[in-house]
């Protein structure tokens, strides 16, 4: 008789890095629940774990490598694969320079021990600087304001969530995302402790979202209009004598300058702009800045828009000049155990110039390009073309700004590789598809998400199944590809690697290796996040930058804005903005059964207000029109939306042909990123601009 044996284990999806306690017999899970001893997550999952062994399990999985031919796909074995890929890269780098091969790497690539180990090593082998990523549909703008001001793109302060007694989350949504660069899982409980213990939760959102629902209160900001708003509370801030650094006084550098940069930004001036009464924006700065300890935490709806630089440069400046940076219940730095951000070099970012785009000129940041203009890249003659791609865990077909353009441009390519779990919109495009494991399959310690995580723990988990037919970890396809380029034989693996920076990082006076994680399959309790930016700051003199240059730079630009009528967009009156659905993560996880049932219909939604005036009922089919493309959907009225705002789920679009995901394929949705545009971009960063996209919107 089999017995049913239990296995601990993070779940890899999101940022939370949930614990669980997966119960399984005869390689197939039983159950999937929280594991109520993990000392990070304390017993909190959400829907789509459940979902990890459809995953796992799935029939439509891809199970060997497989090589696109006119008959369709062929499975090849891996030698084979291997071969075929150096031959052909090889040829198309000696032809055409190291340029002409790029990389896209998508988000589970941060979610994987072995990935984010072994991508630098297989990109130096690579040596192209056409380097892209879903970074730059996200969170680069983060990681700009990070360096610009402490030093290091990875210097990212997270809220002290469960200390704060007042939390300003602008354009975020963790009750549905589980957070973002705020790695805290099992938001609603956090959110609604800091409302029961006399504090104070408010939501700057388009939408009254989810996490709305849970505030103190909630104001309809107008899209994009957040960089107003941030302004005009650091002016309220100074004006009123309420700016006080804290203990990190004797280490700010640009506070006048900060106070000159946005004197003219009075609440009075933006309040229309903003769509918040002046008194309420005075109101919310003096709230903030008089609270006991408070922070400000700004996220997607804040970065992927077109002052995304700006909206995370304000917010960090609000938190050092309330003295809530480096404090308990502000905006923290976390101590991971394996310490990307103590490795970073000290150097001074304003003194680097940025490399720049071929085709539109667009800054590269942290060795990256903006995927905003992968197809320009692709599309565009001349020097540089970028002729052959490695995707890698990504699917930007759907996710990327004006997807559909990124459909066409890899039909074009000379050359494609994936690696992959599925067939999917992108990867349909490659020459040759590499099957990689995923979630229950693989060994995983969290490298990037401790990183910005609310409290430090540490926790690695084996992997439970093995690899089915001929899928390989990410770590040793990327190895073999290593190989296979010409690179250096690799005998280092993923534990090596993990357990060298363990012994090395700042709990080895615990003892802190492997061999002590393996022995705690729960996770190891590090503590509360402690002030430490004197350590941590990596600016080579260790001080804070308030008003760098870049950003100050930029401000004209919003003064334009603030300036410019926004009825001169009647073609497009309309502001379109995204939203997460709890049963799905971004385009990938549409053909677990279990997920799909829950999430719906995609429609497009629209406040009753509009809807009337543009005669839209109720689940009517209705066209979206953008000045990049058009789709026809589903109508609902949405009382919570902004008027003049509609809204729609991100990572939906399965209507492709030659997709092999039969779920998917039968509720393929729309994706929204045939309406958004890419030539819409934070210009100082490069940041896809999905926010605020202008549409119209006619009735069948
Ligand atoms: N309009 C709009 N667009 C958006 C967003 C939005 O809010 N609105 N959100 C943006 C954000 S935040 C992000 S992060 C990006 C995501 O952009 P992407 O990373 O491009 O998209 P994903 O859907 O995460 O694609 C993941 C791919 O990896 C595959 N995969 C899953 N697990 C594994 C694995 O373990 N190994 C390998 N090799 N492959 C795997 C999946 O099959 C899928 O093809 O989308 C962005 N796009
Ligand atoms: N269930 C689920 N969870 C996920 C994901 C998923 O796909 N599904 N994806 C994961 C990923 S990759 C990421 S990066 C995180 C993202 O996590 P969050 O940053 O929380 O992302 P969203 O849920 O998209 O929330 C963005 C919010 O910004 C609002 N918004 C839009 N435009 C504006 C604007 O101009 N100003 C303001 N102030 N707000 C605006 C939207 O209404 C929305 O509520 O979620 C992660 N978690
Ligand atoms: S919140 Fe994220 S990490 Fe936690 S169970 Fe859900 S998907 Fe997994
Ligand atoms: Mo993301």
């Amino acid at each position: 008789m089999s017995q049913t044996l239990t296995h601990y284990r993070n779940c890899n999806i999101c940022e939370a890095m949930c614990g669980l306690e997966i119960a399984h017999r005869d390689g197939a899970v039983v159950t999937i629940k929280p594991d109520r001893r993990d000392p990070f997550s304390r017993g909190h999952i959400c829907p789509k774990a459940v979902a990890l062994q459809d995953f796992h399990a799935d029939p439509e999985r891809i199970r060997t490598p497989l090589r696109r031919t006119a008959d369709g796909w062929q499975p090849i074995g891996w030698d084979q694969a291997f071969a075929e890929i150096g031959r052909r890269v090889r040829a198309i780098q000696q032809q055409h320079g190291a340029d002409s091969v790029g990389v896209y790497l998508g988000n589970p690539n941060a979610h994987n021990l072995g990935s984010a180990l072994f991508l630098p090593r297989f990109q130096r082998v690579l040596g192209s600087r056409n380097r892209y990523s879903s970074a730059s549909a996200d969170q680069l703008p983060h990681h700009v304001a990070a360096s610009q001001m402490f030093g290091a793109g990875l210097a990212i302060a997270v809220p002290d969530i469960d200390r704060t007694d007042f939390l300003l989350i602008i354009g975020g949504n963790p009750v549905v995302s589980n957070g973002s660069m705020m790695s805290a899982p099992g938001m609603p409980a956090r959110l609604k402790s800091i409302v029961r213990r006399g504090g104070r939760v408010v939501v700057v959102d388009p939408r009254r979202t989810e996490t709305a629902r849970l505030a103190s209160e909630h104001f309809a900001i107008r899209p994009e209009a957040d960089a107003l708003l941030l302004c005009a509370l650091i002016r309220v801030v100074i004006d009123d004598g309420l700016a006080d650094f804290g203990d990190v006084a004797d280490l700010v550098d640009g506070y006048e300058r900060l106070a000159a940069a946005t004197a003219d930004f009075t609440p009075e001036r933006v309040a229309d702009a903003v769509g918040i009464a002046a008194a309420d924006i005075r109101r919310l700065a003096r709230g903030f800045a008089t609270a006991r300890s408070a922070v400000c935490y700004s996220r997607m709806g804040a970065s992927t828009q077109s002052f995304g630089g700006l909206c995370q440069w304000l917010t960090v400046a609000l938190n050092v000049i309330t003295g809530n940076f480096d404090r308990a219940g502000g905006s923290m730095f976390p101590q991971p155990a394996l310490d990307l951000l103590a490795r970073a070099p000290r150097s001074d970012p304003a003194a680097r110039r940025p490399p720049r785009s071929r085709v539109r000129g667009l800054p590269g940041h942290g060795g990256e390009f903006p995927v905003a203009t992968l197809a320009d890249e692709i599309l565009t003659d001349g020097d540089g073309r970028i002729r052959a791609l490695f995707t890698i865990a990504g699917n930007p077909v759907l996710s990327a700004p004006g997807g559909d353009r990124l459909d066409q441009a890899f039909a074009r390519l000379d050359f494609m590789v994936a690696i992959d779990i599925y067939l999917n919109e992108t990867t349909r495009h490659a020459d040759i598809v590499l099957p990689a494991t995923s979630g229950l399959q693989i060994a995983q310690y969290d490298v990037y998400f401790n990183s910005f995580a609310v409290r430090n723990t540490a926790k690695y988990s084996p992997p439970l199944f093995a690899a089915l037919a001929e899928q390989r970890d990410d770590w040793r396809i990327l190895q073999g590809l290593i190989a296979c380029l010409g690179g250096p034989d690799e005998p280092a693996t993923p534990e090596s690697l993990l357990d060298a920076a363990l012994r090395s990082g700042a709990y080895r006076d615990l003892g802190l290796s492997l061999d002590m994680l393996l022995a705690h399959p729960h996770g190891i309790d590090l503590g509360p996040l402690r002030p430490c930016a004197r350590e941590r700051l990596r600016t080579p003199d260790g001080r804070i930058r308030l008003a760098p240059d870049l950003f100050v730079g930029d401000l004209p630009r919003l003064r334009d804005a603030l300036a410019t009528d926004a009825a001169a967009r009647s073609d497009y009156p309309l502001r379109l903005i995204g939203r997460r659905l709890v049963w799905n993560h971004n385009t990938w996880t549409h053909n677990a059964p279990r997920l799909l049932k829950a999430a719906g219909p995609i429609t497009v939604q629209v406040h009753p207000d509009d809807a009337r005036r543009l005669g839209i009922a109720d689940g009517q089919l209705v066209t979206v029109r953008s000045r990049s493309g058009r789709l026809r959907l589903p109508a609902e009225i949405d009382p919570d939306l902004a008027p003049g705002v509609v809204s729609m789920a991100q990572g939906w679009g399965h209507d492709r042909p030659g997709i092999a995901m039969r779920h998917a394929c039968a509720q393929p949705g729309a994706s929204i990123n045939s309406l958004t545009d890419a030539t819409r971009v934070d210009p100082l960063t490069g940041n896809a601009a999905f926010n605020g996209t202008p549409v119209a919107i006619d009735p069948d």
